[in-house]
């Protein structure tokens, strides 16, 4: 596991609660159909988060994928993102986009963020533990492809504490959870013993809360919007807002600022408006042309549309042609 280099923590304020901070996805290129300067964007869209954080007394909780490439980001980026939470200090988990292996590693760039002392790492065995508002809480998760306990063993990490008040504790996870709006999930909330909050990133759309006994799963979707999808033209970016309150857990949705849709992405090429061209493949040509995507998102999707005119190997042929020129 990959460990601080710093002695000591940067947490030292008074904290009243937590904000979960969903698959920011940090990158160098522009995602899909985006025409923003999107690195700036969305390391503004963090900033926006982590100041909010410190005006309201809440620590920063990453759901996982906070880059979007493991490896690839900038010097410069990965400056910014140490310039940003080093004085908030974080704590978070890791997603399927933040390890090029199965687990995190030195060669990943959210390691030099955890050995930096800039975000802290919380698994089963090791969760992050403060007081707030009087209050005991524990924020401990789950990385990607790391299981989900049946219980919190609150005893273990009480033993040599006086007092014997049950603490809050939260989990986080980034999995592909079967919830009410969601096709892809594999897996079904469950009640979690002594966990009265599990809130799940890898979603990247707010779904409503499913409830299981003393466990409330929240999903709060993600910061940023990277395909120009319908889910995501009705998605809202915001952070989760939990606080402290009478002892228990308090919580709401705060948005996040950000640009409308349409001033987001490119709008689709529609067939008949290049030209009056009727054909498809035209009018596919035509969005390549006018929406030059770093990412390539418009040669993918044409090729997808189109490549069934050709016979199955010269279709997968110019597929792989086009994988190789986008890995460059
Ligand atoms: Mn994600």
């Amino acid at each position: 596991m990959v460990k601080s280099l710093r002695k000591t923590s940067p947490r030292s304020s008074e904290r009243s609660g937590l904000l979960f901070i969903g698959d920011p996805h940090v990158e160098n290129r522009q995602p899909g159909f985006r025409k923003d300067d999107y690195q700036r964007v969305i390391l503004g869209k963090l900033k926006w988060c982590l100041d909010y954080a410190s005006q309201h007394g809440l620590l920063p909780v990453f759901l996982g994928d906070l880059f979007d490439k493991p490896r690839e980001n900038s010097n410069w980026m990965i400056g910014q993102l140490m310039e940003l939470l080093f004085d908030t200090g974080a704590v978070g988990i890791y997603g399927n986009h933040d390890c090029a292996d199965p687990a995190l590693s030195d060669a990943d760039s959210l390691a030099l963020l955890i050995k930096a002392g800039c975000l802290e790492l919380v698994s089963a065995e090791s969760p992050w533990r403060g007081e707030m508002n009087g209050c005991e809480v524990f924020v401990a998760g789950s990385s990607y492809r790391h299981k989900v306990p049946r219980r919190f063993d609150v005893e273990e990490f009480q033993r040599q504490t006086l007092f014997d008040d049950k603490p809050l504790v939260a989990w986080i996870t980034h999995h592909d959870i079967e919830l009410p709006g969601y096709d892809a999930g594999r897996f079904s909330p469950r009640e979690i013993e002594n966990v009265q909050l599990l809130v799940n990133g890898h979603i990247h759309r707010r779904l409503e809360p499913v409830v299981k006994g003393q466990t409330h799963w929240l999903t709060p979707g993600s910061i940023s919007r990277r395909t120009r999808s319908e889910a995501n033209r009705s998605h809202v970016p915001s952070v989760l807002q939990v606080d402290v309150v009478d002892g228990r857990f308090d919580w709401h949705y705060v948005v996040v600022p950000h640009q409308p849709f349409d001033e987001v992405f490119h709008s689709a090429v529609l067939p008949g408006e290049a030209d009056d061209e009727p054909s498809d493949f035209i009018s596919g040509l035509k969005e390549m042309l006018l929406r030059k995507t770093a990412s390539g998102a418009g040669l993918f999707r044409f090729l997808e549309e189109n490549l069934a005119e050709f016979s199955e190997p010269v279709g997968e042929e110019i597929m792989s042609l086009a994988k190789q020129v986008e890995d460059e």
